[in-house]
């Protein structure tokens, strides 16, 4: 078998001989590869191929998994929908566009003034770009109209009349149970199909498709199929060592206080944990059905040699770990995302476990479709990660929560900078649920050191004028 790396396939397409073309037109001869971007929402590492969860059921995704690069040790610039997302399309950090939390959309944020999103970056080097579900938080409206040539579309799903699940006093967004009755009422589900049907077009330019699907960010409303796959009673739970939380900075944990996600102490005490990760996990095997679908009809159409795919999540998810729920933290459970790369010349011996982040998404898919590099961007190509996966990788990833919180994620250990100066360190060879912070080790001082000084420096203050821990909620 011959192993091609990518720079191979970029040269080999450009000396692909064309019959119906004059000898001269070395130009047109070049075939771009198209890309299929998949973003997830809120989904954890809980999928097979992460072993996230001991039963998740996410066949789709892992049969990707397969024939692709996995890396296993990538995160999200900043835990929450938006900035994440912001930071992945425009391909610079929170601490150069300045949303640390949920909030301003793309096209506000005056540093992003001149930044093209990675769509308008592939549209004005020729590609035809379509778009749907959610892909930036708010859409690409504004001046950033015009970086779509296509929507796919952008339904809600329908909602039950009443709550199903959730007690009176939560957020109306934490709800869950079976609902609709099939898939086919599901936005999601929806989308799949519109992005199923593109694949069968003819298009006169390579394109650039992003497909973003909303499960399972809450409510966890999918069809009863998705629950029957799963045995509610047996679901494995997080472990939650009592002193856990005895050696954290005091200054973070007031996180679930402006947060809208219940607090821990709420889900137990309302006996909510079980049916909730339960919900969760059957949403994820929706969500992986959705992307099944899409990969399926890729497979099947003209397209399908032709095409490099890349899967991710936004950020990670906290499903009662450190006795939190949802995102926001600088911990694993919510930096942590899933991120692969298949397609062809795309190796898949092995996972890589070299950090990286997903503001290596944009340069990665400039250097594989061969399109000129551009300055503006602060993430890595992962290209010498795909051809080889012990390709070692010096810079941490960094993930940004709320101005002045870091977290720096190394190959093995994990540091967290709070503004107020604390700090916490975690080894994660022999501790990957981050239970030991071992911050004022003396013994680990120069693993410390050595990952401070990757600490952001200059920070761009935060562009929202009230914060969301402005709003504790006081109890
Ligand atoms: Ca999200
Ligand atoms: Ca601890």
């Amino acid at each position: 078998m011959i192993v091609l790396s990518l720079q191979c396939v970029a040269t080999i397409r450009a000396a692909e001989p064309s019959s119906a073309e004059p000898s001269n037109a070395e130009q047109s001869d070049v075939q771009q590869l198209n890309v299929l971007m998949i973003c997830i929402d809120d989904l954890n590492d809980w999928v097979g191929f992460l072993e996230g969860h001991p039963q998740a059921i996410t066949p789709h995704m892992d049969a990707l998994a397969k024939r692709g690069r996995i890396f296993s040790n990538a995160h999200c610039a900043v835990p929450v929908c938006t900035s994440s997302r912001v930071s992945v399309m425009s391909g610079v950090a929170a601490t150069t566009h300045g949303s640390y939390e949920i909030g301003p959309r793309y096209e506000e944020l005056p540093a992003l003034k001149n930044l093209p999103t990675i769509q308008r970056y592939f549209k004005d080097n020729g590609y035809v770009t379509l778009e749907g579900g959610k892909v930036l938080h708010h859409g690409f409206g504004g001046r950033l109209a015009g970086d779509i040539d296509r929507s796919l579309g952008r339904k809600r799903s329908p909602r039950p009349k009443k709550p199903m699940n959730r007690p009176s006093d939560w957020s109306g967004a934490w709800d869950w149970g079976a609902f609709p009755a099939t898939n086919a009422e599901m936005a999601d589900h929806q989308l799949a199909k519109n992005a199923a049907a593109a694949f069968k077009e003819d298009f006169d330019k390579p394109f650039f498709m992003t497909v973003g699907f909303f499960r399972p960010h809450v409510p966890l409303y999918v069809p009863p199929k998705w629950f029957d796959l799963y045995d509610a009673d047996s679901l494995s739970l997080p472990p939650d060592p009592k002193p856990d939380l005895n050696d954290l900075p005091k200054n973070f944990l007031t996180i679930n206080n402006y947060a809208v996600a219940p607090t821990h102490a709420e889900v137990v005490s309302n006996g909510k944990q079980q049916s909730l990760t339960h919900a969760y996990l059957a949403s994820i095997s929706f969500v992986d059905h959705c992307v099944g679908v899409v990969l399926d009809a890729l497979k099947s159409s003209q397209h399908s040699d032709d095409t490099v795919i890349v899967l991710w999540s936004d950020h990670g998810f906290h499903l009662g770990e450190k006795q939190h729920w949802a995102k926001r933290t600088l911990w694993e459970e919510s930096t942590r995302v899933p991120l692969l790369f298949a397609g062809p010349g795309i190796q898949h011996d092995k996972a890589c476990a070299e950090p990286a982040s997903l503001l290596d998404v944009y340069p990665t898919l400039v250097e594989i479709c061969n399109l000129p590099k551009s300055k503006h961007l602060e993430g890595l190509s992962l290209v010498p990660q795909l051809n080889d996966p012990a390709t070692s990788r010096d810079r941490p990833a960094i993930t940004s929560s709320y101005f002045g919180n870091h977290s720096l994620r190394s190959r093995d250990w994990r540091l967290i900078v709070y503004e107020d100066g604390a700090e916490e360190l975690y080894d994660h060879r022999n501790d990957p649920d981050e239970f030991l912070n071992l911050a004022s080790d003396p013994s680990h001082k120069a693993t410390r050191d050595q990952l401070f000084r990757w600490l952001p420096g200059k920070a761009a203050p935060e562009y929202k004028t009230t914060s969301e821990r402005s709003r504790v909620r006081l109890k």
